[in-house]
């Protein structure tokens, strides 16, 4: 039994890990089966920022890079059970949605290995031994066309939360990580009240600044750990996870306070703005990211239809 737990401990290597992915500069997946290479990279390249999660094995770093999403990928060629070029085409197999910068790394460094990385969809190819200070400057590199390219498609232009299409994907991977870890999250739904009277009172532009506002009131009033989206128009979602519906029902009520003294200047008129909340808990394994998403909708329907500037779980 001590010699089977010993492989399975050995067969997949995944140094630990302790930078936080909020706080990191970007989290990067590394696949080498060269434990002391794994060690030397990682090394570094937590001291630059960022945040290092390593493989050894090939099916375990696949399945991970699917459940971490990584801001980069960096890839050795030769592995003991599949080849990187075989992992590159598992991962292409799968259309991808979003850009993910990969990099191979490899001892074999002719033009020929080069070119078949590059057909095979890899961004870049680093010759071993590494260069350290060139391999630092292109990972900032890519990482920094990662991030400009995620705050094209993920973040909402006005508002700067983000933006509808990043909701659908989180949500679908809360309820993937709800399945494994059986950790329930809250999700709320939010909509500005009268907000098509404030557009016809003050004008378009200065509906757009509440919406700004609103949005950065949003962000100043929950845990770095609680997402931020805007659903559409002047609706926005947030996501709280490890939250109870009574502590979300609870802290929106505070908020529709809190943001109800934010006053607003248009020409000589001074306004407020009041919002309503729909909350809803993922608890159970039956429900779908559709039906939450419903049911916390119909709850915000509740709050309106009982006057607006409340939340209702
Ligand atoms: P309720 O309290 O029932 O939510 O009333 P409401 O007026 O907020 O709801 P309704 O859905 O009738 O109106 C929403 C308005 O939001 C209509 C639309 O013109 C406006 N809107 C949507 N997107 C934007 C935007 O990006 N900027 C501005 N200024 N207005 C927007
Ligand atoms: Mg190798
Ligand atoms: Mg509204
Ligand atoms: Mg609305």
């Amino acid at each position: 039994i001590e010699l089977t737990y010993a492989y399975e401990h050995f067969n997949d290597v995944e140094l630990k890990t302790e930078v936080d992915r909020e706080t990191a500069a970007g989290l990067i997946q590394i696949i080498d089966d060269d434990v002391s290479m794994l060690i030397f990279l990682k090394d570094i390249l937590e001291e630059n920022g960022w945040m290092v999660i390593t493989n050894t094995d090939p099916e375990k770093a696949t399945q991970q890079y699917f459940d971490m999403q990584p801001d980069c990928l960096i890839l050795d060629v030769q592995l003991p059970s599949k080849t990187g070029f075989q992992i590159l085409d598992d991962i292409q197999q799968h259309n991808e949605k979003y850009f993910i910068p990969k990099i191979m790394i490899s001892i074999q460094n002719d033009k020929e290995s080069r070119l078949k990385a590059y057909k095979m969809g890899a961004d870049d190819f680093i010759g071993k031994p590494i260069d350290v200070e060139e391999f630092l400057a292109k990972m900032d590199r890519h990482l920094q066309r990662k991030r400009l390219f995620d705050q094209s498609v993920l973040i909402d232009e006005l508002t700067q939360v983000y933006n509808r299409r990043f909701f659908e994907d989180s949500i679908t991977r809360f309820f993937q990580d709800f399945k494994r870890t059986k950790q329930g999250f809250t999700i709320a739904v939010l909509d500005l009240d009268r907000f098509k009277c404030i557009n016809d009172t003050h004008g378009h532009l200065m509906g757009d600044q509440v919406l700004m506002e609103f949005a950065k009131f949003l962000k100043q009033s929950i845990r770095s750990s609680d997402i931020v989206f805007r659903y559409g128009g002047e609706e926005f979602v947030v996501i709280f996870p490890r939250a109870s519906n009574e502590d979300v029902e609870r802290l929106l009520n505070q908020m529709i306070q809190n943001f109800s003294t934010v006053l607003f200047t248009s020409k000589d008129q001074t306004f407020s703005v009041t919002f309503s909340a729909g909350v809803y808990t993922v608890e159970e394994e039956a429900v779908t990211p559709e039906s939450a998403f419903k049911k916390a909708d119909g709850s915000l329907y509740l709050a309106k239809r009982s006057g607006r500037a409340r939340a209702m779980g």
